[in-house]
């Protein structure tokens, strides 16, 4: 088994370096990270390479209706009307079929160089609203999925409780996704034993629409301390404009205003922020989990990016409903739609670093790194042993210097330049191919024929 690597350009900590020499154990974690090392024949040798991508924000099963919610209905369609037809779609997968879904998607995201990915799991229970006899069965059939293909996951089973503010109780299409707090506790607690250097376990209030305040105070006492916590947030103008009618703050100061937010939260997309809140999120700590090409999907609005950054903000990416499977297309997104709004060129960036493919990609590697609360995001000794190795044969990537690698990565065209993926020290894709790529894609469509029977 290879256990080293000799990169001819590799993004540390401190930026690019050359001829670094990257050594990790039977474990998956790097041992040593060493620039200005002399090649040898013996270890194998890449050209650029990268620390791979977190992906902070997930609902795997989403992935099998990529695309078939894009037909305009009588009305105007929105974030509502999508809901009803995702949750027609949830309401009749399988423990098999989530395990198939799961392993298609993640085996596509480790080919585009996302090497980790925060399940936000809430489909938990049997398709009749019962529990199943291991109440864990659905999480644990996305952890084998990510065991199949070597993605790195966080799994967030989910604190799902009401339909709306002021308790309303959740309607016969959300049965599915019915806890209370002392049930999350129970699956994280059945999860345990599954925690390794690869996966680790947090929780995940819903949204203030899902959970009352008092039971996201309870739920995050209630897991031990070293945990990620992630909800939705401020998605849409309608959930602030519910949250205002029912407790007068707004849903980003709300929460803030009762629970003690820092580094072990995640925000997934706070799109609707007003200044102070803005602020008030950069200062604690707590990251933003942006979505852009969902966000843009559903129709949500613009994440106030730059204050954000000016103020020290912390984010990451997401790629929540899989309508892309592409840290790329997530940054590019995210860019765009500041440049669009602002209409000014080169909006992600700090004085320090004036590379926007580069700033993009290092934030949303320190965002996603707290947000996954697992030891990734950076090649040093001591972290996960995930990179990819880029195709320096491409056209876009031949002959240029480091200083150019993120801007031709980010910006430049639709091939996908990630060659090679190591997750977790195994080497997943070789030469754009996932290594177990045919026996998933074969699962995944017989899943999907066996839904489409029942669904259609
Ligand atoms: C979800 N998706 O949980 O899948 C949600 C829709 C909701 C996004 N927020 C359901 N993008 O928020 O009620
Ligand atoms: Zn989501």
């Amino acid at each position: 088994m290879t256990t080293a690597l000799f990169a001819r350009h590799a993004l540390l900590p401190g930026g690019w370096q050359r001829d670094v020499l990257l050594e990790w154990d039977a474990h998956g974690d790097l041992t040593r990270v060493a620039p200005g090392a002399a090649a040898s024949s013996e270890v194998r040798q890449a050209h650029y390479v990268l620390p791979g991508m977190v992906n902070l924000h997930s609902h795997a099963f989403q992935r099998a209706i990529g695309g078939l919610t894009e037909i305009a209905g009588d009305g105007p369609d929105s974030f509502w009307t999508w809901r009803d037809l995702m949750y027609r779609f949830a309401a009749r997968i399988t423990p098999e079929q989530i395990e198939a879904i799961a392993a298609q998607l993640f085996a596509e995201c480790l080919r585009h160089g996302y090497t980790s990915v925060c399940e936000f799991h809430y489909l938990q229970r049997d398709v009749d609203g019962g529990s199943y006899a291991r109440p864990a069965e659905m999480a644990e059939r996305v952890a084998a999925a990510g065991a199949a293909t070597g993605m790195g996951l966080t799994l967030l089973p989910v604190l799902y409780s009401h339909a709306g503010f002021g308790e309303q109780p959740l309607k016969p299409a959300q049965a599915r996704f019915r806890t209370n707090v002392d049930e999350v506790l129970g699956i994280v607690e059945a999860l345990g034993p599954l925690r390794n250097g690869q996966l680790e376990v947090g929780a995940a209030p819903h949204s203030l629409r899902a959970a009352t305040i008092d039971q996201i105070r309870a739920l995050a006492s209630g897991l031990p301390p070293d945990r990620p916590l992630h909800i939705h947030i401020a998605e849409q103008q309608g959930e602030v404009q519910q949250c205002l009618d029912h407790v007068g703050r707004r849903p980003v100061e709300y929460l803030m205003d009762h629970v003690a937010l820092d580094a072990r939260w995640c925000l997934v997309h706070a799109t609707h922020l007003d200044e102070a809140e803005t602020a008030a999120l950069a200062r604690s700590g707590a990251v933003a989990g942006l979505c852009p090409t969902t966000e843009a999907n559903l129709g949500d609005g613009l994440f106030p990016l730059a204050p954000f950054i000016e103020a020290g903000g912390r984010f990451g990416i997401g790629s929540d409903s899989h309508v892309s499977q592409s840290p790329v297309e997530e940054l590019r997104w995210l860019e765009y739609g500041q440049r669009l709004l602002h209409q000014q060129r080169n909006v992600a960036h700090t004085r320090a670093q004036r590379h926007v493919g580069d700033y993009l990609w290092r934030a949303a590697l320190e965002g996603g790194a707290h947000a996954a609360g697992r030891r990734v995001g950076l090649l040093e000794a001591g972290r996960r042993a995930d990179l990819l190795v880029l195709d320096d044969a491409h056209p876009n990537l031949d002959g240029v210097n480091e200083a150019e690698v993120l801007g031709r990565v980010v910006f430049c065209g639709n091939d996908n330049l990630v060659r090679d993926v190591l997750c977790g020290g195994r080497w997943v894709v070789e030469d754009g191919r996932h290594v177990a790529q045919e026996e998933i894609a074969r699962r995944y469509r017989q899943a999907l024929r066996d839904l489409r029977a029942v669904t259609s």
